[in-house]
């Protein structure tokens, strides 16, 4: 079961995989809890450089970075976990390169759905929880807790493209996502989050 958690910055994904990884654990379930850009001793060490504030990155570079660092994502971590039979909770996936490359950045999806494929052998998330916040209130987060990185960096019309990008993607693709204001109080949102991923084991008996 692989579950991936999407949004723009500061939209409190970290911290809501963090509680419902504990709560599964809890409940006796196996927890695999990853990330992207990252995940692996390869993609962590690519993910800092990517996101060093100042680093001159082309679009098109780091598009197939990303790439690069999904496909040893997939073969190290995800697949492994999915082969045996854990609960995959990952912070950002595929459709993260939608939103920004594809809808920030402007390059062409079907390029991002043609790489996206290759890399991720086929794997598509069972269900994808978005953390809807505007892109103020995420960037006013994310400044009050640590120093920005280049991509948080970016202008305001840039988050605001890719926070309307996941909504697009979540009106596509209505029963894979499910969209929670993340406006709300942190422990009002795990509940939420704790009713529709028990819901969604159940469907998929695990
Ligand atoms: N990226 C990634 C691409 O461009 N393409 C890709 O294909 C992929 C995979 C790094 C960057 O990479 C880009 C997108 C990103 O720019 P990241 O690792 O997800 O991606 O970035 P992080 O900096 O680690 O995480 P985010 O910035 O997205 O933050 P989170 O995880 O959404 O938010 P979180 O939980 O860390 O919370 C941020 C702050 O808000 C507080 C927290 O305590 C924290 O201080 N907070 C709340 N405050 C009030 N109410 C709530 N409900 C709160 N929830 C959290």
């Amino acid at each position: 079961m692989l579950i991936t958690f999407e949004g723009i910055e500061g939209s409190g994904k970290t911290t809501q995989i963090e509680l419902l990884s504990d709560y599964l654990a809890g409940k006796g379930y196996g927890v695999v809890k990853t990330r992207e850009p990252g995940g692996t001793r390869f993609g962590e060490a690519l993910r800092e450089v990517l996101l060093r504030p100042g680093m001159d990155v082309d679009s098109l570079s780091e598009l197939l970075v990303f790439m690069a660092m999904r496909a040893q994502h997939v073969e190290e971590v995800i697949l492994p976990a999915l082969q045996d039979g854990k609960v995959v909770l990952c912070d950002r996936f595929v459709d993260a390169t939608y939103a920004y490359q594809g809808y920030g950045r402007k390059i062409d999806l079907g390029v991002i759905e043609t790489l996206n494929r290759l890399v991720t052998k086929g794997i598509r998330p069972n269900l994808t929880i978005l953390m809807n916040v505007t892109a103020e209130r995420g960037l006013k987060r994310k400044a009050a807790a640590s120093a920005m990185d280049r991509i948080e960096e970016e202008d305001i019309s840039f988050h605001q493209r890719v926070k309307k990008a996941y909504e697009k993607l979540a009106k596509e693709d209505p029963k894979r996502f499910f969209v929670v204001d993340g406006s709300l109080k942190v422990e009002a949102i795990h509940q939420v989050v704790r009713e529709k991923v028990g819901n969604v084991l159940k469907s998929y008996g695990v």
